[in-house]
């Protein structure tokens, strides 16, 4: 497409250099004129890509990863699964600390070139998940999982360990979905928390169902990969032959210089930010990530966690007292529905007396 030379856009300080402004540039509102100019670092097939990836918010392509490291990511964790109730494997995380091949997929060159492309900054690989079976996961986005800040420097990479079809459980996603705003506990005012992930589903499935957005389903060959943003709804599809594996692996990558945290488990206005610090490595080095604040380093002066036992414990004595982290949103009378929130919100977070104006502000608003 070709962009008009226009003075106002000659004198765009954003269109100074890629990050004038902390945000993707494929999702940047100047990402046509930016390309345009970047347009000679790029061949005719890397333009299109970046185009189809900024309109549909995910890539498929063959990274060129070599059959035998295909073979070898399944060989080497056989065995390793924990199973379900019915005996099958169920997925493992972080296989990467112990196979190297799923080490070597997750840090493939032509992955992480690709990652840069679409990002114009350094990927981190930080997590990988392994699959022997479909999983069925209904719609998400990761944005409620992994986030950054500045936003939405995640994504995930998808690798087919073997081909998909229609009845292996393939993976399904909403082109076009990923440009739909940041949706966080908040919007749908629910609570933070893993136990209350259902309602968070619950949001999303409302939302595709009104038929807004197309849902595609990808027939993979094996080797294959796709790239999805972070704000991509994508999940599993209906396993219709459950004899078949469906091998595969996604990791899950950060870009550098952000902050990394869990929306699903954050109140940032009350103060509560659930950062991964502990535990969250580069696959690539086995090293904690170094995070940055507006381009400083960040040095989390945290006090150390308590020993797994007195976490244990803790969680015991709120599990014993009948914690209102474990209310059930269906008890909660609809009308009621945002005082009530704001009163569980409350006592979840053990807040002193004056913030409950606050909490009336926010049920009359
Ligand atoms: O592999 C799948 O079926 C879904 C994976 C997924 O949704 C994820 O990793 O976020």
């Amino acid at each position: 497409m070709a962009v008009v030379a226009d003075p106002k856009v000659a004198s765009n300080p954003y269109l100074a250099n890629l990050d004038t402004l902390s945000i993707p540039w494929t999702e940047s509102p100047f990402f046509d004129q930016l390309l345009e100019r970047e347009r000679e670092r790029f061949t005719a097939k890397e333009i299109e890509q970046l185009r189809f990836f900024a309109e549909n918010g995910y890539l498929i392509f063959d990274p060129q990863v070599p059959d035998e490291l295909l073979v070898q990511a399944v060989e080497q964790l056989k065995g390793k699964h924990t199973l379900d109730s019915a005996g099958k494997e169920q997925r493992m995380q972080d296989g990467w600390k112990i196979s190297p091949a799923v080490k070597q997929i997750a840090t493939w060159p032509e992955v992480l070139n690709k990652l840069q492309m679409l990002y114009q900054r350094g990927p981190i690989p930080f997590q990988t998940l392994s699959f022997v079976y479909g999983t069925q996961q209904r719609t998400h986005s990761d944005t409620i999982h992994f986030q950054s800040y500045p936003n939405n420097f995640m994504c995930g990479v998808w690798v087919a360990l073997e081909a998909v079809d229609a009845d292996n459980g393939p993976l399904h996603y909403y082109p076009g979905s990923q440009k739909l705003p940041l949706y966080d506990t908040s919007t749908y005012r629910g609570l933070t928390g893993t136990q209350n992930y259902k309602h968070y589903e619950d949001f999303i499935e409302a939302i595709t169902s009104i038929g807004k957005f197309k849902r595609e389903t990808v027939r993979m060959k094996r080797g294959e990969a796709i790239i999805w943003s972070a704000n991509l709804f994508h999940g599993g599809e209906k396993i219709n032959d459950p004899s078949r594996t469906r091998l595969s692996q996604v990791t899950h990558y950060y870009f550098e210089k952000c902050m990394y945290y869990t929306p699903l488990m954050s109140d940032p206005f009350m103060k509560e930010i659930f950062f991964r610090r502990e535990g969250l490595l580069d696959v690539r080095t086995g090293l904690p990530i170094q995070q940055y604040h507006k381009g400083r380093p960040v040095d989390f002066a945290f006090p150390p966690r308590p020993p797994l036992p007195v976490r244990a414990w803790r969680r015991l004595m709120r599990m014993a007292k009948g914690t209102p982290a474990q209310t059930k949103i269906s008890e909660v009378q609809p009308d009621d529905m945002q005082g009530k929130m704001a009163e569980i919100m409350m006592q979840e977070h053990g807040l002193p007396a004056p913030l409950k104006d606050m909490s009336v502000r926010y049920c009359d608003e």
